[in-house]
C-alpha cells in the first residue's frame, strides 16, 4: 500500500478537515498538505509526446498535488534528462516494473502501450487514467468527461478512460443543453488539427509549410502520405468497408452514448484540416422540445468549460488559433436550424484545444477528481483512499484483446 493510501486511512480516523471552509481558498495541493494528507505519487506514461508534454504543463499550472513524479517513455527516450519545476528528472523506459508506489498513472503512449502496461500499473496499485482507445468501450471502465459524468469515476476498477478528443469537445456543450432539454439527434462535422495525430504530424505540417515556401517539388509526407498543407482530407483512421464510417466517426457515436449513459443518435463526418492544434466542429442538434436561441445561449454562457464567441456584427466566431492553449471550448454560430420547423433544431460551431481539453486537461481533471474523492471519503470516514472501488485489480477482468486500431487515440 502506498503512503498516499495509508494516509487516507489515517485521515479517515482523524476526520479533521473542514472541507467546505477550505474549498476555494487554496489549491488542491495546499488543501491536502494542510489536512496532513500525504500527496499521491504520479507517473506519466508517454511523457515525450504532445499530450505527455501537456501533462507536465498542466500539473504545474494547476498545482496538481503530487509527492513524486515518474517520467516514462520508450527505450529511445530513456536516459534523457529534463528539468521540471526546478528539479532534474531522468526519463525512464516504461516496463511492467515501472509502477511500484505509483498512485496515479497518466497514460498517453498509444493504445498498444496502454494494453501492454496499464494492467501492470493497476496490479501495482495505481489508478490509470488512459488517453488511448484501448479500454474506452470496455464494461467496467468509466469513460469520463468531468463536466458530464464525474460520478462515473467512483465505479473504476483501476482504469478510467479519457474519451477521444472530438467526443470530449462535442460532449461538453451538448451535455449542458441536453440537461435542460433532451437532445434527440446529433449531426456533427469535424475539422481536426494535426495534433490529433501526434507530435510528428504537427512537425510534418510545419515541415510541409517550409518545403512549400522553399519551392520544393515534393513536400515531406511521411505521416499522412499526402500533401497536407493547402489541403484537407477524410480522417486518417481506418474506414469500415461495410458502413463507410471511419473509426474516428464511430468513436464519436459510441463514446457519446457511453458518456451520456443513454442512447443518443449521433452521425459524424470527420475531416483532417491543415491546422496545428485545435479542432473545430459544426454541430447540428434536434431537441425533444423547442430550444430557442436565447435559451441555448444562456445555458451555454453558464456551462462549465465553455466560452461564448458569437459576434455576428463583426463576423467573430470560434477559430482554432483562438482556442489553442486554452482550457475552455469556444462556442459560437449559435442559431436556430431553419430547416427544422418549430424551434426543434439548433446549430453550433465550436473550437477546442485538442491536446488540452481534448486530451491532457480532461485526464488531469479526472485525476483531480480522484484525489478529491479520496479526500472527501477519508473526511467522511467511508473509504480507504484513491483506489476505492478498484480492489478488483486487473486480473478480474479487462480485456487486452480489443481489435487493433490504426488510430489508437
Ligand atoms: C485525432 N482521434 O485524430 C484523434 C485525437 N484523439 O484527432
Amino acid at each position: 500500500m502506498s503512503s498516499f493510501l495509508k494516509m487516507s486511512l489515517v485521515l479517515r480516523r482523524a476526520n479533521r478537515v473542514n472541507q467546505s471552509a477550505m474549498r476555494g481558498l487554496c489549491s488542491q495541493a495546499q488543501e491536502l498538505e494542510r489536512s496532513g494528507m500525504v500527496l499521491p505519487n504520479v507517473a506519466i506514461a508517454g511523457v515525450t509526446g504532445a499530450v505527455g508534454q501537456e501533462f507536465l504543463e498542466l500539473l504545474e499550472a494547476r498545482k496538481f498535488p503530487f509527492a513524486n513524479l515518474k517520467l516514462l517513455a520508450s527505450a529511445r527516450s530513456a536516459g534523457k534528462k529534463i528539468t521540471y519545476m526546478g528539479k532534474e528528472y531522468t526519463i525512464e523506459e516504461m516496463t511492467e516494473d515501472s509502477f511500484e508506489n505509483v498512485d496515479i498513472a497518466l497514460f498517453s503512449a498509444g493504445g498498444s502501450q496502454s494494453k501492454k502496461y496499464a494492467p501492470a500499473a493497476v496490479d501495482a496499485g495505481a489508478v490509470v487514467v488512459d488517453n488511448s482507445s484501448a479500454f474506452r468501450m470496455q464494461p467496467g471502465v468509466p469513460l469520463v468527461v468531468p463536466e458530464v459524468n464525474p460520478e462515473a469515476i467512483r465505479a473504476h476498477r483501476g482504469i478510467i478512460a479519457n474519451p477521444n478528443c472530438s467526443t470530449i469537445l462535442m460532449n461538453v456543450p451538448v451535455w449542458a443543453l441536453h440537461k435542460e432539454v433532451p437532445v434527440k439527434r446529433i449531426v456533427v462535422s469535424t475539422y481536426q488539427a494535426s495534433s490529433g495525430a501526434g507530435a510528428e504530424a504537427m512537425r510534418e505540417l510545419e515541415q510541409q509549410a517550409r518545403d512549400w515556401v522553399e519551392g520544393k517539388e515534393e513536400v515531406k509526407q511521411d505521416i499522412f502520405g499526402r500533401q497536407y498543407i493547402w489541403n484537407l482530407f477524410s480522417h486518417n483512421s481506418a474506414v469500415c468497408l461495410e458502413t463507410g464510417y471511419n473509426e474516428e466517426e464511430l468513436k464519436m457515436v459510441k463514446e457519446t452514448t457511453k458518456i451520456f449513459d443513454e442512447q443518443i443518435p449521433v452521425t459524424a463526418t470527420c475531416i483532417r484540416v491543415p491546422v496545428l492544434r485545435a479542432h473545430c466542429e459544426a454541430i447540428n442538434l434536434t431537441f425533444a422540445e423547442p430550444m430557442d436561441e436565447a435559451r441555448a445561449r444562456s445555458i451555454l454562457e453558464n456551462a462549465p468549460g465553455v466560452s461564448i464567441v458569437d459576434d455576428r456584427e463583426n463576423n467573430q466566431f470560434p477559430e482554432p488559433l483562438m482556442a489553442s492553449g486554452k482550457d475552455d471550448i469556444f462556442v459560437g454560430r449559435i442559431r436556430p436550424d431553419l430547416s427544422q420547423p418549430g424551434g426543434y433544431g439548433l446549430e453550433l460551431f465550436i473550437a477546442g484545444d485538442q491536446i488540452r481539453k481534448g486530451a491532457a486537461l480532461n485526464a488531469v481533471q479526472i485525476a483531480e477528481q480522484l484525489v478529491q474523492n479520496a479526500r472527501d471519503d477519508a473526511t467522511e470516514g467511508v473509504s480507504v483512499g484513491i483506489k476505492q472501488g478498484s480492489e478488483a485489480v486487473f486480473s478480474r477482468g479487462f480485456s487486452t484483446s480489443a481489435p487493433e486500431e490504426k488510430n489508437e487515440d
